[in-house]
């Protein structure tokens, strides 16, 4: 059991850091409300990363007056086999959304597979991106690495579904991880050239970064990035993860030989991640964590303590409303298919656009 430490300086205050690229849109986009669009696979429980990369910029993004769609989606979690139903895991994540602060009344949440013209988007974007362009892409190239070439094409043209998710509804901006800046790029390149070639209609989504938690990383390969589906059980801190585990799972991230908690996210990734999580929990900038730890003599072994005091009280609350909406599952169908519904009007209106810009009627 994790004992009460000292350290009380890491206050904590949820920050809103939130910083914009890419705003190469036109002035009109800019000044109308934002329509916000994001996806999540319905792959797990999602962790830390899930959670700081994109999440926790989702429920700040509802404080203001914007149209906003949340995406499930199931399609793109089939390019990697389940062995639970994802049906299933569709409904735990949306307990996950609501406990994290995602008001349904605010924002659209709705299931990707139930609105068919994502994939009929998909295919007319195929028909624009050449394949050289996806073949660069680095997700591409790592998973095509890890199953030694023997990736299946779902995954080659994975990015293209996320283009058609997050362009069928017209968005304008796009909060995610920073492991999804090159899609990103490539979304704002097809929305160019198909505005080009058949005129204007889609705007180029703006992508919406934290530059405080950009990627968080695994806790036993800082090399890597915190997966739900990647890595060993103690690479992730997930959501649902009581406080013990949690203690258990920071205690056990892999530093290095330096006892001092310095910042230096190329030679101490490890170190560095800690700070980073820390960090996204607090009010406390790198600078500052890093300047009162050495005042308070604290090695990397008495930080974590620091660290895992920090993310357990973050955590215990979002715990505490997955375990209560997670049983309620009248409650999380009806908020699914409300949202579906209205996702479905603004889809089926675009494409119908769509359908007639290209000359298919
Ligand atoms: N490690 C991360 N750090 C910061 N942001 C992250 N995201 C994912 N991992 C990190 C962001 O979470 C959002 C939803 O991700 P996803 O469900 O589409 O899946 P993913 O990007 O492929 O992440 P996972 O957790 O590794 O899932 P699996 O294992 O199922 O592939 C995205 O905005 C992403 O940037």
């Amino acid at each position: 059991m994790l004992r009460r430490t000292h350290h009380r300086f890491f206050r904590k205050k949820l920050l809103h850091r939130i910083t914009t690229q890419r705003r190469n849109f036109s002035e009109d986009v800019k000044e109308s409300p934002k329509v916000v669009f994001s996806g999540i696979q319905p792959t797990g429980i999602p962790h830390l990363g899930n959670y700081l990369g994109a999440i926790k910029q989702w429920v700040d993004l509802q404080k203001e007056e914007n149209e906003i769609y949340f995406s499930i989606v199931d399609l793109h979690a089939l390019t990697i086999p389940h062995e639970e139903k994802i049906c299933e895991k569709v409904l735990s994540m949306v307990a996950t959304l609501l406990a994290c602060g995602i008001d349904p009344k605010r924002s659209i949440v709705f299931k990707q597979s139930e609105i068919k013209e994502h994939v009929m988007l998909s295919w007319l974007l195929s028909c624009i991106v050449q394949q050289n362009t996806l073949k660069n892409m680095i997700q591409w190239k790592e998973k095509s690495k890890s199953t030694r070439n023997a990736a299946n094409l779902g995954l080659f043209t994975y990015p293209v579904l996320q283009c058609a998710d997050i362009l069928l509804y017209k968005a304008t901006h796009v909060p995610v991880g920073n492991d999804q800046t090159q899609h990103l790029e490539l979304c704002q390149d097809i929305a160019r050239k198909f505005n080009n070639r058949f005129g204007t209609f889609f705007p180029e989504p703006v992508t919406l970064i934290d530059e405080n938690c950009t990627k968080i990383l695994s806790l036993r390969d800082p090399f890597s990035k915190m997966s739900k589906s990647q890595g060993h059980e103690l690479s992730r801190i997930n959501l649902d993860d009581s406080d013990d585990q949690i203690w258990n799972k920071i205690k056990k991230a892999v530093t290095d030989n330096t006892s001092a908690v310095t910042y230096d996210p190329i030679r101490r990734p490890g170190v560095a991640n800690l700070i980073q999580i820390h960090s996204s929990m607090t009010d406390l900038t790198v600078n500052e964590i890093c300047s009162r730890s050495e005042e308070e003599g604290l090695d990397t072994g008495q930080y974590k303590m620091a660290v895992a005091e920090a993310v357990i009280d973050h955590i215990r609350p979002i715990r505490a409303e997955y375990e209560k909406l997670v049983g309620d599952r009248e409650h999380l169908e009806t908020v699914l298919s409300e949202g579906t519904t209205k996702a479905k009007e603004t889809a089926q209106k675009n494409w119908n656009e769509l359908r007639s810009m290209v000359g298919l009627t």
